[in-house]
């Protein structure tokens, strides 16, 4: 059994987990750029981050937003670099699928053949032997290879596939909005949101340290064998050059995906986002429409401060409206229903009311508690009998980003839309009150929409109108949101 050979589906998986894990690094510094702290609260009260890789301070007076904390970071480290959190989440759901694929195929035929018998330590004597052959490796001695791999090769390697790549996937599952909704003990394994965050961006850094370890030991070792070993499957006699030949070309082929990858995404972005949502969206379609289960969350766990996303409208008919506490503004109801309605602030408020303290995912990376009151959306949505053409439930938003934010993204007034099922689910809100209070102006006033299962994005601030449509390509560019057709944000929003 020591003559353990390297057969071709296993230097296939080592290369494309080199792709694969390459594309999900540099688009997860790409998704991190966009709020470039980690925190382990799930509050992120402004200065309790433990890491902050971003030199910008956020204003003391002028009211900011948390698109103001957005980084951007440079082409040859974040995919694809510059401000564009919608295509990196795409670029790192492509890779991560990819990687999970590999994975798995990798771990069902190592333990279909002999192969594991190279990777799982079966008795204690590993831990000792690999203090042993770390101790002479400080002290610049190579520890023996005697045929396979040395006690703390296989336990570096034995950790990297059944301990760091399940804790990254774990962890990074439980940033889904839809999963912690729906499992909020899930989330509760890794004590909150940002801790998982957290830990799922340590996960980087050891599998960065490891990559450069691993390079290292095979120089080390004696490249011209090990790589003959891994890329041609050469046990008895390697052939050195060509295998270094060959793993050259192939590391070429990984960057000529990274090159081609940036460049298109920066030149065509409409085009790499319909192109790469179509393939991940079979995956994340489902994860988007979980019913939400019951918030772990009491009054006592609402957060001391609320970050502010998307600035308040700088619209006159808003702003008159805002002055007189809101007399005056009606929700109107129309498209596809039976029954169009308008309704005043105060005939919503006489509808069935429920609260819920949840936990707001902003899909730039921060979070935070809070108790939101308000109409169930499907009470409205029943009185207003959608037909059955309806599909989907749009929010025209007051905010008109051109006159709103300095700096906008887009162009045009926000909106964004909900499909029929989940704008129905018991959790969705028309919330017309925060924290027991009237929601303030900077949170949506007078009325806003809040999905537990969603990211923020899709909780449209400042309602003006819900109309039911059958397709939402007719709208804007045709992605369902302001901030889909702009930011390539996904519609659906449950990872
Ligand atoms: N009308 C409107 N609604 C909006 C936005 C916006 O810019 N305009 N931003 C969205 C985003 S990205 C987030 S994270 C939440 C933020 O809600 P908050 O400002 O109450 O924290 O609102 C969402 N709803
Ligand atoms: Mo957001």
């Amino acid at each position: 059994m020591d003559a353990l050979d390297f057969p071709l589906w296993l230097r296939g998986a080592h290369y494309f987990d080199l792709l694969f894990l390459s594309l999900s690094a540099r688009s997860g510094i790409q998704i991190l750029s966009a709020h470039p702290k980690l925190y382990w609260n799930d509050h992120c009260t402004p200065g309790t981050e433990w890491l902050r890789l971003t030199r910008r301070r956020m204003p003391e007076r002028e009211p900011w937003t948390s698109r103001d904390e957005e980084e951007s970071w440079p082409s040859w480290l974040a995919l694809p670099g510059g401000r564009s959190l919608g295509l990196g989440r795409h670029w790192h759901f492509l890779g991560d699928l990819g990687w999970l694929i590999t994975g798995l195929l990798y771990v069902v035929l190592l333990f279909a053949t002999d192969e594991w018998t190279r990777l799982v330590p079966t008795s204690w004597r590993i831990l000792p032997d690999a203090w042993r052959a770390l101790a002479s490796y400080l002290t610049f001695h190579l520890a023996e290879t005697p045929g396979r791999y040395n006690a703390l090769q296989q336990l570096s390697y034995f950790l990297v596939v059944f301990a760091l790549a399940p804790l990254t996937i774990a962890t990074g599952l439980a940033m889904s909005p839809a999963i912690s909704a729906r499992f909020p003990r899930y989330l509760a394994i890794f004590r909150g949101r940002q801790p998982a965050r957290s830990i799922h961006f340590l996960c980087l850094c050891a599998f960065a340290l490891f990559l450069v370890a691993h390079v290292a030991m095979v120089i080390l070792h004696g490249l011209s064998r090990d790589l003959a070993m891994i890329v041609l499957g050469d046990t008895s006699r390697p052939r050195g050059a060509l295998a270094l030949g060959l793993a050259l070309l192939g590391v070429a082929l990984v960057v000529a995906v990274h090159v081609i990858g940036t460049i298109y995404s920066r030149r065509h972005p409409d085009l790499v986002a319909d192109r790469t949502g179509a393939v991940i969206d079979v995956f994340r379609r489902p994860l988007s429409h979980v019913a939400a289960g019951r918030p772990p969350y009491g009054r006592g766990d609402v957060s001391p401060c609320f970050r502010v996303n998307g600035r308040p409208p700088r619209d006159p008919a808003y702003e008159a409206l805002a002055a007189r506490g809101f007399d005056g503004w009606a929700l109107q109801v129309g498209g596809l229903v039976a029954q169009p309605l308008r309704l005043t602030l105060s005939e919503l408020r006489r509808m069935p009311r429920s609260s819920r303290v949840t936990l707001h995912c902003c899909i730039q990376g921060w979070s935070a508690i809070a108790e939101w009151g308000g109409v169930p959306l499907a009470y409205v949505l029943e009185a207003a009998r959608p037909l059955p053409a309806a599909r989907f439930v749009l929010f025209d938003a007051f905010d008109d980003k051109d006159a709103s934010e300095p700096d906008p993204a887009g162009h045009g007034r926000f909106y964004g839309s909900l499909e029929l099922g989940l704008a129905r689910q018991p959790h969705t809100l028309l919330a017309d009150e925060m924290n027991g209070a009237p929601l303030p102006i900077a949170h949506g006033a007078p009325v806003r929409v809040r999905v537990d299962t969603q990211l923020g994005f899709t909780m449209v601030k400042y309602v003006r109108a819900i109309r039911l449509v059958d397709d939402v390509r007719a709208l804007g560019k045709g992605r369902g949101g302001w901030r889909e057709d702009w930011q390539y944000y996904d519609q659906e929003a449950g990872i």
